[in-house]
């Protein structure tokens, strides 16, 4: 490491006094204009990395639903996962190191995890459509390029892709081409397979409007769309000629304001669904004859995908495990469905992709979704090796189940989850299933539900457990929210600190709108009390 050099170009991307970040579920992520540092330092962080694993390592500019304004960073790991839990460490450590320690940071990193220095170093760079995105990807690449590393830059990109992009370098092309056209290719030929039956039969081509947030996502289905358009037409609104990243529209938006983007002209009936910023989530919705609008979240589509392979399980009969992950914010009834009605073993984990995905990881085929809109399917390699078996060589009706869990498995990006694998077999299966939207919505209905944030001193005097559903501490909170519970029915609540955002998060469910909105109410105010609530005081009606 010529840490010299590294010194002198630090000073070009100086840290600002005072400023301490950390790596939280989502990586770094804060105002844009606070981040040049972080870029830098986290260019330098995944040359380690890569020397550490031999691997390639993947950066991602891109602060996903957040405001324009922001933007944020996170690594990617080798198998296009995210970043080693130990690693976070290292990356928060590097991230407030004040300039005169940054070498020695540097080193005391490499001796921790045992870098091998002369270990060649690859980084590969992607980032969304942010303004102020370009410049900090250019920051990244001055920190890879002072420690010695190669790098490719593939500039815009949703965030699966990158990972897709890392993971398909690792496994020296298996997974795929390291191409956005070989990621085309690989989902929409995996699409065009697995709907062949469906669309046998005439002209059947189906349309979906697409909300892009005003990001990344309207690109990229624009140039891909083309790959499988005779299955599916997708129309695309918020496309970023316009409007402003992820405002009044985007998946965040419309999960958490139950309300339709502006922006989207929709008609009674009809499939919408909307991306965030990065395109890694997405939720469907429409509007019944009568105006009414209809939320289909993360939770209803794992249910739909869950079924749907559930039956294809069924039929090749091999005894290959599914389970479904959701966190606390699932909704009340789609666990009960899912359980009850469907018997399909449910996992309850902490908020964040990567403790859903390592759970999933335990079966055979692992859904994981969390409530808004953020999930995709694993397969494991046992399970991908017997269902490719089975489809070579078993019988009529199991070869033609077993090949679509074939196409299922190249649909899904393995990687984590994706709007648009997501969507390519939401359509799938709706298609195949003959289903309407409305009997897609109607699987179950979902309690009312509210979300809302307050305002604390220090969130972090906050600890849970239980996969987030029960609180540590402060003492007294616990109970003060059991008491509120038994006040309605088929009620729920529990609050958490936020780990993008500095607030303490509240989520309550109950069994009418005016009775969940209470409970949130009510809850928000005993953290307010007992957890230093700062600020204006919560009120009554939202
Ligand atoms: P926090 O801010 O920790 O609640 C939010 C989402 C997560 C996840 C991360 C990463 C909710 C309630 N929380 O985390 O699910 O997506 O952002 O972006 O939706
Ligand atoms: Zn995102």
């Amino acid at each position: 490491m010529d840490l010299d050099a590294v010194t002198k170009q630090s000073v070009l991307h100086a840290k600002p006094d005072g400023l301490i970040l950390q790596y939280g579920t989502a990586g770094f992520r804060t105002k844009a204009e606070h981040l040049d540092h972080v870029m830098f330092r986290m260019g330098l962080l995944a040359v380690l990395r890569s020397k550490q694993t031999k691997s390639a390592i993947g950066v991602m500019v891109t602060a996903s639903h957040n405001p324009e304004e922001d933007n944020g960073v996170k690594l990617v790991d080798p198998l296009g996962e995210m970043l080693a839990a130990s690693w976070e460490e290292h990356a928060t450590c590097l991230a407030n190191a004040e300039e005169e320690h940054l070498p020695r940071v540097l080193v005391d990193i490499s001796e921790k995890a045992a870098v091998d220095l002369h270990q060649d170093a690859f980084v590969v760079i992607g980032r969304d459509t942010r303004p102020s995105s370009e410049k900090l990807s250019q920051s990244v690449i001055d920190g890879v390029t002072v420690l010695g590393g190669q790098f490719h830059d593939y500039g815009l990109l949703t965030t699966p892709q990158l990972h897709y992009m890392v993971f398909c370098r690792n496994s020296k092309g298996q997974y795929g081409k390291a191409t956005v056209e070989g990621y085309y290719q690989k989902l929409s030929s995996a699409f065009v397979e697995l709907t062949k039956q469906a669309f046998c039969s005439g002209d059947d081509r189906r349309t979906l409007r697409v909300d892009c947030a005003n990001g990344i996502g309207a690109l990229k289905l624009a140039e891909m769309r083309h790959y499988f358009s005779q299955g599916l037409s997708v129309q695309l609104f918020n496309d970023g000629t316009k409007g402003k990243l992820n405002h009044l529209c985007g998946a965040d938006f419309v999960k958490s304001h139950q309300k339709p983007p502006q922006g989207i002209e929709m008609r009674a009936n009809e499939r919408c669904c909307s991306f965030d910023g990065d395109a890694d989530r997405i939720v469907y919705y429409y509007h019944d004859a009568d105006g009414q609008f209809h939320l289909i979240d993360g939770d209803k589509i794992a249910t739909l995908i869950s079924s749907f392979l559930k039956e294809l399980l069924l039929e090749i009969g091999d005894g290959l495990s599914l389970g479904v992950v959701q966190t606390a914010y699932a909704n009340g009834s789609s666990t009960r469905y899912l359980e009850e009605v469907m018997k399909v073993p449910v996992y309850c984990t902490k908020t964040g992709v990567k403790h859903l995905h390592h759970k999933a990881q335990e079966f055979d085929i692992g859904v994981y979704f969390e409530a808004n809109g953020h999930g995709t399917v694993l397969f494991s390699k046992a399970a991908e090796t017997k269902i490719k078996q089975l489809a070579k060589e078993s019988e009529d009706e199991k070869r033609k189940a077993a090949k679509m869990l074939e196409s299922i498995i190249d649909l899904f990006n393995q990687t984590i989850g994706d709007a648009i694998s997501d969507m390519l077999v939401i359509e799938a299966i709706l298609a195949l299933k003959g289903l309407t939207v409305q009997q897609w919505d109607a699987l179950y209905t979902d309690l009312p539900n509210r979300q809302l944030k307050v305002k604390v001193a220090d969130r972090q005097v906050i600890s849970t457990t239980d996969a987030e559903r029960q609180v540590v501490k402060p003492p007294g909170l616990q109970e003060a929210i059991n008491d509120l519970v038994k006040k309605y029915r088929l009620s729920r609540a529990f609050v958490r600190p936020s780990g993008t955002e500095d607030i303490v998060r509240v989520y309550a469910e109950a069994d009418s709108q005016e009775n969940t909105d209470s409970l949130a109410y009510e809850v928000s105010l005993a953290v307010f009390q007992l957890a230093g609530g700062i600020g204006e005081r919560p009120q009554r009606g939202f």
